[in-house]
């Protein structure tokens, strides 16, 4: 099957790049970006674009009927933070884009699906260290239900309709060329642009909050990756952990202190840190890395070369 892509949610943090990555191995016109609003201009400029709400069923399917489309990447969702103000919004969004994808791949109009978890499905009484794939998940945030919730309708239209539902956990990813939106793991990327703007960060966590990170090149290759295995190598149909590396505010300011010496961090946590302190502070993806060869490439020092010397290009 040749695939012909729609990612929705197209101008946030990963659907972003993720546009740029299905366009380069695909073509250009086998990807259809979209989203609520032209929030990324550079993102609508580059190739297809579609204004679309997926909460309204309609749109979706007129949308999906027009280009064809095939695969689905669902990449919109409101994160913790933001979840934690708005928790009926969040959790109307996360489940009815959902449903209304997962629907179209049941009735047959659309043969893939890809749609993202996070480690938000842990929650305080979850084995904080090398968390299993397969353990105790009470979420507390209003985000973590959606994606806990989200996991068990995956698994459930996978079994019941044979809907090719594929997902991973993601940890906090850290990128430098669309910003991320109210998440709780964000200051791992604000703190390089604080860095490089004025050599100072307030942060938002504690110094010793430790929590599992990405770079963004890693998790590209990672939703490439399960997107491309054979779906019999696809083993686990809620969601299957993913891990890259694990470190705390103050490892960060160790590693940027190679680079810039002189920076400097103060901290101020606020309700984010009860967020942080619900999640697990390393993960074990033994699971992904066994089906389908999962393999992380970035360390914490690779990720902070790479966002100052992109980010200080980026501002010239
Ligand atoms: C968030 O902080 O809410 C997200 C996530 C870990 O899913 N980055």
């Amino acid at each position: 099957m040749k695939p012909k892509i729609l990612i929705i949610g197209a101008c946030g943090q990963i659907g972003s790049e993720l546009t740029y990555k299905l366009r380069d191995i695909h073509g250009k016109d086998a990807v259809i970006a979209s989203d609520i609003n032209y929030g990324n201009l550079e993102l609508v400029n580059s190739g297809l674009f579609e204004i679309l709400d997926a909460q309204d069923t309609t749109s979706l399917k007129v949308c999906i009927e027009k280009y064809s489309i095939n695969t689905v990447y669902l990449m919109a969702a409101m994160l913790s933070a933001t979840g934690e103000k708005f928790p009926m919004k969040a959790w109307d969004l996360n489940m009815s884009t959902l449903f209304n994808v997962l629907d179209l791949a049941k009735n047959g109009q659309i043969k893939k699906v890809f749609w993202p978890s996070s480690i938000a499905v842990f929650g305080p009484t979850t084995p904080k260290t090398n968390t299993p794939q397969y353990t105790i998940m009470e979420p507390t945030t209003v985000y973590g239900i959606t994606k806990q919730v989200g996991e068990r309708w995956c698994e459930y239209y996978h079994n019941k309709y044979g809907v090719d539902v594929r997902s991973i956990r993601y940890p906090g990813i850290i990128s430098w060329k669309t910003p991320p939106g109210g998440g709780t793991t964000d200051y791992a990327v604000d703190i390089y642009h604080q860095a490089l703007a004025q050599n100072a960060y307030e942060c938002f966590l504690s110094e010793n909050t430790a929590l599992p990170m990405m770079y963004m090149d890693d998790a590209i290759n990672a939703t490439v990756q399960i997107m491309e295995a054979p779906a019999e190598a696809i083993k686990i149909r809620s969601s299957y952990n993913l891990a890259a590396i694990s470190f705390t505010p103050k490892d960060m300011v160790a590693s940027i202190k190679k680079e810039l010496p002189d920076f400097s961090i103060s901290y101020k946590p606020d309700f984010r840190q009860a967020i942080a302190d619900s999640w697990p502070s390393s993960i074990n993806d033994s699971e992904a890395r066994k089906d389908w060869n999962w393999e992380h490439r970035f360390s914490l020092d690779a990720i902070t070369q790479s966002m100052l010397t992109n980010l200080a290009e980026k501002a010239n």
